[in-house]
């Protein structure tokens, strides 16, 4: 079984467009209220749990849980609302990170990796963009080991 993984990031930044198209399912992302786990495989998050620091113990409680830390930032946010500290309770864990909505114009993606790396990210930094199903396939293949030649076409992998 693939590393077990959990989506962390601020409201609005595609964390469920990006988990609905890693599992192929293929719905409007609606506002995520709960923890949503997929095939045990991955877990989504509200972005309440990370933006208020009243709530991070839950994100610690579930952390501990996954193998993979994935931070899902914007392109289009200039600044990283990745609260001070709260990667350090992650130390032991891979964090890596994606860059979602690469679509949109005027990204600078070298120095959104200059502002991940200072934040702490030091895994992988994935750009991606829901449009684009060759960076979905590049996270996919990452995070759930799949091989996108062998994806079906509904790339329905549970
Ligand atoms: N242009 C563009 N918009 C995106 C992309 N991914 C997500 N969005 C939009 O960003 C908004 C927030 O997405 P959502 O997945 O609900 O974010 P979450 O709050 O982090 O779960 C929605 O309107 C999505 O359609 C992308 O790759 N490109
Ligand atoms: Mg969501």
């Amino acid at each position: 079984m693939p590393p077990r993984f959990m989506l962390i990031g601020q409201i609005g930044a595609g964390k469920t467009t990006l988990f609905n198209g890693l599992f192929g399912k293929d719905e409007p992302a609606r506002k995520t209220q709960v923890m949503e786990f997929e095939g045990g495989l991955g877990i989504d998050t509200p972005g309440e749990y990370f933006s208020h620091p009243r709530m991070y113990h839950a994100l610690i409680t579930v952390s501990a849980e996954v193998d993979r830390l994935l931070y899902v930032h914007p392109a289009d946010v200039l600044e990283c609302r990745l609260p001070p500290g709260l990667l350090d309770v992650y130390a032991k864990k891979t964090i890596d990170a994606v860059v979602t909505k690469m679509d949109q114009p005027h990204i600078d993606l070298p120095g959104l990796e200059r502002l991940l790396r200072s934040a702490g990210v030091q895994g992988h930094i994935f750009p991606v963009s829901m449009y684009d199903p060759a960076s979905m396939d590049a996270l996919r293949g990452y995070l759930l080991g799949s091989n996108p030649q062998h994806t079906t076409p509904q790339r329905k992998l549970l």
